[in-house]
């Protein structure tokens, strides 16, 4: 029998430089529904205008699934989580789901002084890069939630033996960590390690290292 064709399109751009991408792109994946991607170029000056017509807010990622509609990586998950809720996107306790939620939308929302300055750069690696006070900050929040959740949970993901959505959301800060050398205490470079290499991780940076682009105006938050 022909294999049906996937259900599910993603739009996504580099995989170097777009943290939202890999964000959605692992939420998908983890869901284990079927879809292609499409691929928008982030150095073609048609991609605005193209981005414009795809996705009404003008953002990547987003998914085209059966006829629906949704763009946002938080929507995605939320979508996802109800059509695919045996991929348990989200912990199977009510307090714990809640705690998954909370920590994905700080993510979501806020770490704005690490997300303009560190930007995700999966082919770069920048030693002794300058750490100012406001990323500093942001830095020492995200330990923080990171071992709250490792010590509550067990790891070796934020809440135990399996990814969530909380994964999908900082994983890029743990290519992020790598890239610019951000020194970290031993139980959160472990659960830093474990997220690069955790298989659909590895699968996005070996593309992204191959991306024949370096975009230096893409050094910026994306
Ligand atoms: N909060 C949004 C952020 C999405 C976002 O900022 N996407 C960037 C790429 S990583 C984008 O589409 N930028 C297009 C542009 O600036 O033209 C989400 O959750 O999806």
């Amino acid at each position: 029998m022909a294999k049906s064709a996937p259900k599910g399109v993603l739009t996504i751009t580099t995989r170097n430089y777009s943290s939202w991408s890999l964000r959605g792109w692992l939420i998908c994946r983890m869901a284990g529904v079927a879809f292609s991607e499409r691929i928008l170029a982030a150095d073609d000056p048609n991609a605005r205008a193209e981005l414009l017509h795809l996705s009404p807010s003008f953002l990547v990622p987003k998914l085209e699934y059966d006829g629906m509609e949704v763009w946002d990586v938080l929507a995605i998950a939320e979508f996802l989580n109800e059509i695919k809720p045996e991929s348990h996107l989200y912990p199977a306790d009510m307090a714990t789901r809640a705690h998954c939620r909370a920590i994905s939308g700080e993510m979501h929302q806020g770490f704005v002084n690490l997300r303009s300055a560190l930007p995700m750069n999966f082919k770069g690696h920048f030693p002794n890069f300058k750490i100012w006070a406001g990323v500093q900050g942001d830095i020492e929040r995200i330990v923080s939630i990171w071992r709250g959740c490792l010590r509550a949970y067990g790891g070796p993901f934020l809440f135990g033996a399996a990814p969530t959505v909380a994964d999908a959301m900082y994983a890029p800060v743990c290519s992020r960590f790598a890239t610019y050398d951000v020194r970290l205490d031993q139980d959160v470079a472990a659960y830093r390690d474990h997220i690069l290499a955790w298989a659909p991780m590895q699968e996005w940076a070996k593309a992204a290292q191959a991306e024949p682009e370096e975009l230096e105006e893409l050094d910026v938050e994306f």
